[in-house]
């Protein structure tokens, strides 16, 4: 089961048909105590409405702040470390990997995040910036993950390797998260066969292809939320970026008009052009 927030409410799709759930705004949603229950309640003997159009879909997210995690891949581990070496920021990244406790920073509030139909932005101070295709927890208040949706956590690299305590600058702007297209309801961990998978096409054309599976997230997603809800408290729920296994090689750096593709096969995929 697949949830959307649309222009016209939100919306339940089972087996290719979407039913409108009357009267509840996505907070509603994702404070319910079993929102697949509910969403169920909703499905059974009820008429499908039309699907809800493209255009019409809006970012999976109202109250909810978004927080990320970092440095959970190989991969992101290597880049930031010669991304920072010039700054003697590498140690950092290296010890952050193995630690017990994972990197975990606040990403967006909701009207930082985007969603399919809008553009995600590079900071007009940055010279290098790149997306970071990342599976996404929707958590609920009690910390429980009811969900998963496609996230894109823009970053400016030449801001973070600068000096780490950039980070927030480098990560924290408007329009630097992207959500959607919409969130995949599931009470079981999601598959670690899952294959994240992104693309850049710059007029059109790929600039830019990689993927990674879930197998090489280092971090279990529930030790992760664990440390999220430690002394803090989430009364209209969060969603937790899992951090990014694919890093482009060096000499790309994102530009306008740039559109990035993010395909998670379960969910769908998280098409934003850049400005
Ligand atoms: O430590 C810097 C940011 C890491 C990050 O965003 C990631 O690994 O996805
Ligand atoms: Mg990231």
């Amino acid at each position: 089961m697949k949830l959307y927030r649309t222009q016209h409410g939100c919306y339940v799709e089972e087996g290719g048909s979407y039913f409108l759930i009357p009267n509840a705004t996505w907070d509603d949603l994702v404070v319910q105590d079993d929102l697949e229950a509910f969403c169920r309640s909703v499905v059974q003997g009820a008429t499908p409405s039309d699907a809800p159009s493209q255009a019409d879909i809006l970012a999976p997210i109202q109250s909810q702040e978004v927080w990320a995690a970092g440095v959970t891949y190989y991969r992101s581990r290597s880049a930031r470390i010669e991304e920072s070496k010039d700054a003697g920021g590498g140690d950092f990244y290296d010890r952050v990997y193995s630690a017990e406790r994972p990197e975990i920073f606040f990403k967006a509030t909701g009207p930082r995040v985007v969603g399919p139909n809008d553009t995600v932005h590079i900071r007009s101070d940055a010279k290098w910036s790149v997306p970071e295709p990342e599976l996404t927890l929707l958590i609920n208040p009690a910390g429980k993950i009811v969900g998963y949706t496609i996230g894109n956590d823009m970053s400016s690299r030449d801001i973070e390797g600068e000096n780490p305590l950039y980070l927030p600058q480098a990560k924290m702007y408007d329009r630097s998260c992207a959500l959607g297209p919409c969130v995949l309801l599931l009470s079981q961990p999601i598959s670690l066969e899952t294959l994240i998978q992104i693309e850049i096409l710059r007029g059109g054309k790929p600039e830019f292809a990689g993927s990674v599976q879930l197998t090489e997230l280092k971090r279990d997603p529930v030790s992760l939320v664990q440390y999220l809800f430690r002394d803090n408290s989430f009364p209209k729920g969060c969603y937790l970026m899992t951090g990014t296994g694919v890093v482009p090689p060096d000499n790309i750096t994102l530009a306008k008009g740039d559109v990035v593709r993010i395909t998670i096969g379960a969910i769908g995929v998280l098409s934003n052009e850049v400005d």
